[in-house]
């Protein structure tokens, strides 16, 4: 993409109304952009963005065995007066009437409809157990949409709901979601806590948040080292596997989590004192186990291995997809902009042109851009500043928009044949041969 002809509006000042880093670089970096309370527009940079985390949370999903489907956002009020959450809600739910007089809603969260559609196909034992998933738009009319992305009316979340025979099966689908979180949550560049809480209006009796560490977070968190140290992707566990599942859920629940409130000092103590970390966090997921809440509600039975019927068990598993934007930033920023991690990056390569005209700096840094471009790996993954504008400015916006390997082309080192190569999250420079940039960039 050439920055000369791209929809990539930033803003000089700093917005008045926003009172977070994430929230500011986001409207500054022309992320989004608010049309109404607590609801936004995704312009191309913020999108990008949005669609590579959306991307990994897919990928980890699937990988846990759970299969992607797409449910609607409009329900009818019918669906929650079976389970008797429509008036339970409140007015955080955004009600709507069709031309009919039909009650009908935005939906907030969408168990009733999972467990409806469910229960039209699966009739046995065989048909258990089965994790759903979509990553859709919600709305909740929070009293007080604020920070941005963070806490929306209209919000993009990924919610899993899994059937069970029974409940050490529920309880091995929760663990793998719980497995499938971590990975998800460090593919990212975030480090992520759970911890156990209290499960709200979605109830049940097992639940966790997911708390990533980021020195501007809202909540204060105490936590094992190991959270930060260990490396998921490498773990050996496999979500298919209820062995590895149960050694995961050991491990990862003996390491100590808490939230401020929660906070032990009993156990605090027997923590080794070199492996006790005080931070502060944002919560990015939720999940739930809550047995047969829902099934029975909305009268979902399957016949059992003896032919009696049974109740499925069953839990949801939430990720805040749009939320997770604003946290990956808050975690990953300082004065001058956003440090993106490579992996959600809007572009992993910037090509900087210091003075467009010349021709052979011009000649040098097409060469550059268009080694990238013409690779179908990076061709979507590589923007080329050559606006006619001070050198000053273009550094001033690649750090603003946190391109992970900002490549600067110079008159002085394109006549002798040398790249800058920053690295936007260290600030390293490297002074490099055309090709020695570009070997540097993919490894
Ligand atoms: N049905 C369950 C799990 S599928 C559920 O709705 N859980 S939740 O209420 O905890 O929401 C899941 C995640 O959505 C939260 O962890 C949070 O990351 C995100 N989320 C919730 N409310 C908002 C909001 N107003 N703005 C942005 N993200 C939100």
């Amino acid at each position: 993409m050439r920055l000369s002809r791209a929809f990539l509006p930033t803003l000089k000042e700093t917005p008045t109304e926003a009172q977070i880093a994430s929230h500011r670089l986001m409207l500054r970096a022309g992320l989004v952009r608010q049309t109404s309370a607590g609801i936004y527009a995704w312009l191309p940079l913020g999108w990008r963005v949005l669609r590579k985390v959306e991307q990994i949370v897919r990928e980890e999903q699937d990988r846990a065995g759970a299969q992607e489907i797409l449910m609607p956002t409009i329900q009818t009020a019918d669906l929650w007066r079976q389970s008797g959450r429509y008036e339970a809600y409140g007015p955080e739910m955004l009600r709507l009437k069709d031309r009919h007089e039909r009650e009908m809603l935005y939906g907030p969260t969408n168990e009733e409809m999972i467990t409806d559609i469910f229960k039209s196909y699966a009739k046995s034992y065989r048909d258990l157990p089965r994790n759903l998933y979509h990553i859709q738009w919600k709305f909740r009319d929070e009293v007080r949409p604020r920070f941005g992305v963070m806490r929306g009316r209209e919000f993009l979340m990924k919610d899993a709901y899994s059937f069970d025979l029974d409940q050490p099966g529920a309880v091995d689908s929760y663990r793998a979601m719980m497995l499938a979180y971590m990975r998800t949550f460090q593919r990212m560049g975030l480090r992520a806590v759970p911890m156990a809480a209290d499960t709200g209006p979605i109830g049940g009796d097992l639940s966790h948040e997911f708390i990533i560490l980021a020195p501007t977070g809202e909540s204060t968190v105490f936590y094992d080292a190991d959270f930060e140290n260990l490396d998921w992707q490498k773990s050996d566990f496999d979500s298919a596997k209820k062995a590895d599942l149960a050694t995961f859920y050991q491990q990862i629940t003996s390491m100590y989590a808490a939230t401020d409130e929660k906070h032990d000092l009993g156990a605090w103590a027997n923590v080794p004192e070199l492996r006790r970390r005080e931070g502060k966090g944002i919560e990015v997921g939720h999940i739930f186990y809550f047995g047969t809440k829902y099934s029975n509600a909305m009268g979902l039975t399957v016949a059992g291995p003896d032919g009696k019927p049974v109740v499925p068990e069953m839990g949801s598993y939430g990720i805040g997809v749009s939320r997770l934007v604003g946290a990956i930033i808050e975690a990953n920023h300082d004065d001058a902009g956003i440090k993106w991690p490579d992996t959600v990056a809007p572009f992993r390569v910037a090509v900087i042109n210091l003075k467009v005209g010349d021709t052979t700096t011009d000649a040098f840094a097409e060469r550059l851009y268009g080694h990238f471009h013409d690779d179908p790996m990076y061709r979507n993954d590589v923007v080329y500043d050559d606006r006619e504008e001070r050198a000053g400015a273009k550094f001033a916006d690649a750090d603003l928009l946190g391109h992970p390997w900002q490549a600067i082309v110079g008159p002085r080192g394109a006549a002798a044949g040398r790249v800058e190569l920053k690295r936007r999250a260290s600030g390293e420079r490297l002074d490099l041969s055309l090709e020695d940039a570009i070997a540097r960039i993919r490894s």
